[in-house]
């Protein structure tokens, strides 16, 4: 499964994809039926379908997993993760694109964007339509994504994320639609970019050039579940995480990050017993910003992160033995 299908010299220039599944590599088989098979289309039948299209740029292509992203987690994310690290390390390689599902694009995109020490271009990238539906979008998707990686305008931008023509920063993009090829938005910047397989645009200059990685990633990372207000929310779902083991907790509240009084004093006795808290939104867009109660609870406010990336980022700090809320809350307010 991992052994790269060369189209290009290793020690010459060249973007490096690593194929995971998803839409974007899945066949329906009809056009009227809604289920497809995921994982059908090999990253061998893309770059066939590049050189169709007269497209030469250097592209080494692995096949690692041929999955729906709903089933991708922590032990593909290690594996993307020290092979991303090994590719970037070598002078040739000049970014990686990665081919993912959209159910849990933002989370992968996201993870990587923190714990990758590299200015090169990483690039997410994935498709709501499936290889043979009616007006697909997988190759001009995964085009731009070509486009993208080799431009020399990428680096510094931290991990993208390649949709609908459209370029978003991994701190930003989330999925926002079940079935439009325009699946994802971006919060608080919309698109960073435009691409197209004839242009690209980017609407400012890169803003991570120099930085870092953010954190080290941790093969094993905490446990911290995500728990979803509704009206009448009861405390079970908080009694059950804590006798679960749960590290965390996210909150995806209602509206600024809120719940039931019932429901907020039990999170502050979960604080308590020292298992931080972060509040986030189970609405689509918005800041979650500090409230007096946090002062006093010692919660900890999500800011712009929906409730799967704000999960990522508390397990990355509870990992890297950031616990204290008020570091962790520093960490948050990162941009
Ligand atoms: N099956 C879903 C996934 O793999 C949908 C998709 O790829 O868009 O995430």
């Amino acid at each position: 499964m991992d052994a790269p299908r060369n189209r290009a010299d290793s020690t010459a220039p060249h973007i490096r994809v690593f194929a995971t599944g998803g839409t974007i590599a899945g066949v329906a088989g009809s056009a009227t039926r809604r289920d497809y098979r995921p994982g059908q289309i090999g990253i061998d039948d893309f770059l066939a379908a590049l050189a169709r299209l007269g497209i030469d740029t250097p592209i080494r292509g692995t096949q690692f997993a041929n999955i729906g992203s709903e089933d991708i987690g922590p032990a593909l994310w290690a594996r993307l993760h020290w092979a991303a690290m090994d590719a970037l390390a070598q002078d040739s390689c000049r970014g990686i694109i990665i081919t993912h599902g959209t159910d849990t694009a933002e989370e992968t995109a996201f993870l990587l964007d923190q714990t990758l020490p590299t200015n090169k271009p990483v690039v997410v990238v994935g498709a709501m339509r499936a290889a043979d539906a009616v007006g697909t979008d997988g190759l001009r998707n995964f085009v731009n994504a070509v486009r993208v990686a080799g431009d020399a305008d990428a680096p510094g931008r931290g991990v993208l994320l390649v949709m609908s023509d459209r370029i978003f920063a991994a701190r930003d993009a989330r999925k926002a639609h079940t079935e439009m090829t325009d699946a994802f938005k971006g919060f608080p910047r919309g698109p960073v970019g435009h691409v197209t397989p004839t242009s690209l645009e980017w609407f400012g200059p890169a803003w991570r050039a120099g930085e870092a990685a953010r954190y080290a990633f941790h093969d094993d990372m905490p446990a911290v579940p995500i728990l979803y207000a509704y009206a009448g929310m009861s405390v079970d779902g908080i009694t059950q995480a804590l006798a679960g083991g749960a590290k965390g907790i996210v909150l995806a509240g209602f509206g600024h990050g809120n719940a039931p009084r019932a429901i907020r004093d039990a999170l502050a006795q979960a604080v308590e017993q020292g298992v931080p808290v972060v509040r986030s939104s189970r609405v689509d867009e918005g800041l979650v910003d500090r409230e007096p109660e946090d002062d006093i609870a010692n919660f900890i406010a999500a800011r712009a992160l929906g409730p799967a990336r704000a999960r990522i980022l508390l397990q990355l700090l509870l990992a890297n033995g950031i616990t204290d809320p008020t570091r962790v809350q520093e960490e948050f307010s990162r941009r």
